[in-house]
């Protein structure tokens, strides 16, 4: 079997993805007509012409505004449905999905909305046999008390929500910042998570874990810098949530035959491959193992041992995981 087959048949989970990230910019324009709502592009080509980015600040700029058509719930629910049809595809069973709820409340979308949309679109993935969970990501650009009152508004929404994480402009923004709303999540059951080292310092991955008390790490190339570091999430077996697709597009790397996966992997930490913002990087979850694995020559056992991560990372019960691997 070729390694493209081999990677598709893989079973898989995906633990990094935004699902803002995953509006394609066809759905964006039928979202834009129907909702009469102006986006300051005149073509799916123009769209796409501009997703070229040198800093992961240029991206957001662009996520956030590609943002702005959704404000129905059965926009929310279409765009869920879309992410799950591609992840099918590519034998993602099962899926935990960032939401970014302050991107739609700022602009008057009811958080109500933008839950029920989801969970509609999560339902239906389910029917087919694509399992889900919700994880609820706080703006790092926005303060504590912000985030504060969004956790608030989850206040009803606790028992359909799996997580809380960290995630938007990394730099001048620590992990420490969040250490309150982080404890209220922790208290309430919830696991953490937080995306640290994308752009940020080592030092912002130690806070991630020390302040935060992550369950699981988002991206963390940079902790590769720190030997003190790399040891303890080796110790601790700690999740991180790979995108190397992103990676690429955001300049972490210069070039994905410079991808610091398979160090990581010998380095012994629990790496997975996920797809970040897949409309915007250029692939899905499979693309993003097929593209790092020719890169960086990676082996069947190599490919197979991410794929076994994922479930093993993922929050699903220990019989739920055993079901999979
Ligand atoms: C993101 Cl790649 C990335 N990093 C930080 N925040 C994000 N939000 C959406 N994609
Ligand atoms: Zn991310």
């Amino acid at each position: 079997k070729d390694l493209d087959s081999f990677i598709t048949g893989l079973p898989k989970a995906e633990l990094h993805l935004h699902i803002e990230g995953s509006l394609e910019p066809e759905l964006m324009f039928a979202l834009a007509r129907r909702n009469k709502v102006d986006i300051p592009f005149a073509s799916v080509e123009d769209v796409r012409a501009a997703y070229q980015f040198s800093n992961l600040q240029d991206f957001l700029d662009i996520y956030y505004a590609g943002a702005q058509v959704l404000r129905e719930a059965e926009d929310f629910r279409d765009l869920a449905s879309a992410y799950f049809a591609r992840a099918a595809a590519d034998n993602v069973r099962h899926a935990e999905i960032f939401f970014d709820p302050q991107t739609h409340t700022d602009r008057g979308i009811p958080f109500d909305v933008v839950m029920e949309g989801l969970l509609s679109g999560m339902a239906e993935a389910e029917q087919a046999g694509v399992t889900s969970k919700l994880i609820l990501c706080f703006l790092r650009h926005l303060d504590e008390e912000a985030a504060l009152a969004t956790f608030k508004q989850a206040e009803k929404w606790l028992d359909r929500i799996a997580g809380v994480g960290l995630d938007s402009s990394e730099m001048g923004h620590p992990p420490a910042k969040f250490a309150r709303v982080f404890a209220a999540a922790g208290e309430a059951g919830l696991k953490r998570v937080a995306h640290a080292g994308e752009e940020g310092p080592p030092a912002y991955v130690w806070e991630a874990l020390d302040l935060l008390k992550v369950d699981r790490l988002d991206h963390g190339n940079r902790a590769m810098e720190d030997a003190a570091l790399v040891q303890r999430l080796a110790e601790e077996q700690m999740t991180l949530t790979v995108c190397p697709l992103s990676n690429l597009k955001l300049c972490v790397v210069k070039d994905l035959a410079q991808h610091p996966i398979d160090a990581m992997l010998e380095a012994g930490l629990a790496a997975t491959i996920n797809s970040d913002d897949p409309a915007y990087f250029g692939g899905y979850v499979a693309e993003n193992y097929r593209a790092v694995a020719k890169a960086r020559g990676l082996s069947r056992g190599q490919i197979a041992q991410l794929a076994r991560n994922s479930f093993t990372g993922s929050f699903l019960s220990e019989a739920e995981k055993a079901a999979h691997i």
